[in-house]
């Protein structure tokens, strides 16, 4: 079947570049000079680095590859090169100043929105199909929206983003069966025809996956403070050894920003301090945190083939839909996604975006540790560029589900995958557990 025509093409491109370019004007333009050069945590980018990088790798995908145009900046390649500096050494690089790094993205932008307006998006081009490399490159930004969203809650000092309305509680989240059964038997895994899915989500194949329960909802904090007051961090039984040894030689004994006071669990967030709300999913926490939970609770985390199913499965029509509510794009009444709010909603919200078997808040809200390891789908080809996934693969990092409350749409679907080292915590991370299901 023939896909959109060319123009409507171009114009979801161009608004997904738009988008992102607001959202990084928005974050990079609330601090001062000082607050873009510094470095907030070593385990993150000054965000000036972050603003440049992402004008640096638009120059070399749409302005060259795709464009064909002479390279603008050659010198400052490797400055912005990801692989060439660890985050902790990049303060210490001939960075761009904040002017010189706006002015440069801005330039980029300019030249790139006319190589798109002549782009053949129609054609047979894996890299300008459905304008992919646009699709890629808007992704790409708002992925490191979403970094430099992290740089912002590790940040000391005031608070320098607005709080929009807290995203609504469903009255009826209490009367939610706990866990929801799923069916064992095959399903579509991964995509073949999503137009920007990125190359660590295809192709679409047949996964055979048991029966299993998974969690209605994600583990909310309150849940959580049963396992801490349980003991939870004091009994190596329930760790991980690498885990155990971490929550040893850090001294943790929470979430990351939660901290004791008085009688209670108070938490900073985004420069703003407040009790932890209980109602809320748990965020912030290391997949060794997710697993001891899980264990203690009796279960284990889900695996990503489990996820996925309980996502994207239909039963009814034995088909993979795009999102758990349906095929079409995210709406904010389905799901807190694109920094609409800056917090996860209440567990048991969006029941709009029910999966069809009832599973909820499965994209939004707080990105999901799994079980899984992050490998490559049979039949995987790297594309455009190695160094987006597969020199990541193998069991160093292991994969997050979903999406958080600061992912954008455009980077958020149901074969969407996410990896991180299983010691961070600074990302937006949450989870649900699982358990088998016995054969019928
Ligand atoms: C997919 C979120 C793990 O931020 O390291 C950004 C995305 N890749 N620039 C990351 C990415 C290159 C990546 N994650
Ligand atoms: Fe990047």
């Amino acid at each position: 079947a023939p896909g959109p025509r060319p123009e409507a093409q171009r114009q979801r491109a161009a608004h997904a570049l738009l988008a992102a370019r607001e959202r990084t004007q928005a974050l990079t333009g609330c601090v001062d000079e000082h607050e873009l050069t510094a470095q907030h945590s070593p385990l993150m980018s000054p965000l000036v680095w972050d603003l440049a990088h992402i004008g640096n790798q638009e120059e070399q995908w749409l302005l060259r590859t795709v464009g064909g145009r002479d390279a603008l900046r050659p010198e400052i390649d490797s400055v912005y090169d990801a692989f060439a500096h660890p985050r902790a050494d990049r303060p210490a690089l001939p960075l761009l100043s904040p002017q010189e790094a706006h002015g440069y993205v801005a330039e980029v932008r300019g030249r790139v929105l006319d190589v798109l307006e002549h782009a053949p998006v129609d054609g047979a081009d894996p890299l300008l199909a459905g304008g992919f490399a646009f699709g890629m490159i808007a992704q790409h930004e708002q992925q490191h929206d979403e970094t430099m969203l992290i740089t912002h809650q590790l940040r000391q000092g005031p608070a320098a983003l607005t709080a929009p309305e807290p995203p609504r509680a469903e009255p009826d989240a209490a009367l939610l069966p706990p866990e929801v059964l799923v069916e064992g038997g095959p399903f579509t895994m991964g995509t073949s025809t999503e137009p920007w899915a990125l190359d660590n989500e295809r192709p679409a194949h047949p996964r055979l996956v048991p029966s299993f329960f998974i969690d209605t909802v994600p583990v909310s904090n309150g849940a959580y403070l049963q396992f801490i007051e349980d003991g939870g961090y004091d009994e190596p039984r329930w760790w991980h050894p690498e885990g155990w040894e971490q929550v040893r030689r850090h001294e943790l004994a929470a979430p990351l920003f939660w901290r004791r006071e008085g009688g209670s669990w108070i938490r900073r967030r985004f420069g703003t301090v407040e009790p932890v709300p209980p109602e809320e999913p748990v965020l912030h926490v290391s997949w060794y945190e997710a697993a001891a939970y899980a264990a203690w609770a009796g279960r284990r985390l889900p695996t990503e083939a489990e996820w996925e199913k309980a996502a994207r499965h239909d039963p009814r029509t034995d088909r993979s839909r795009r999102y758990p509510w349906g095929d079409e794009d995210p709406s904010p009444d389905v799901a807190n996604l694109g920094q609409r709010h800056l917090r996860p909603a209440p567990v048991g919200a969006y029941p709009g975006g029910a999966s069809p078997l009832g599973v909820r808040q499965l994209i939004g809200d707080v990105w999901e540790w799994t079980a899984s390891d992050f490998l490559p789908y049979p039949g995987f080809r790297a594309f455009p560029y190695r160094e987006y996934s597969e020199v990541f693969f193998g069991d160093a990092h292991k994969v997050l589900r979903g999406g958080s409350f600061a992912v954008d749409p455009v980077a958020c679907r149901g074969t969407f995958r996410n990896w991180d080292l299983p010691v961070r915590r600074q990302i937006f991370s949450g989870f649900r557990t699982a358990r088998d299901a016995e054969p019928v």
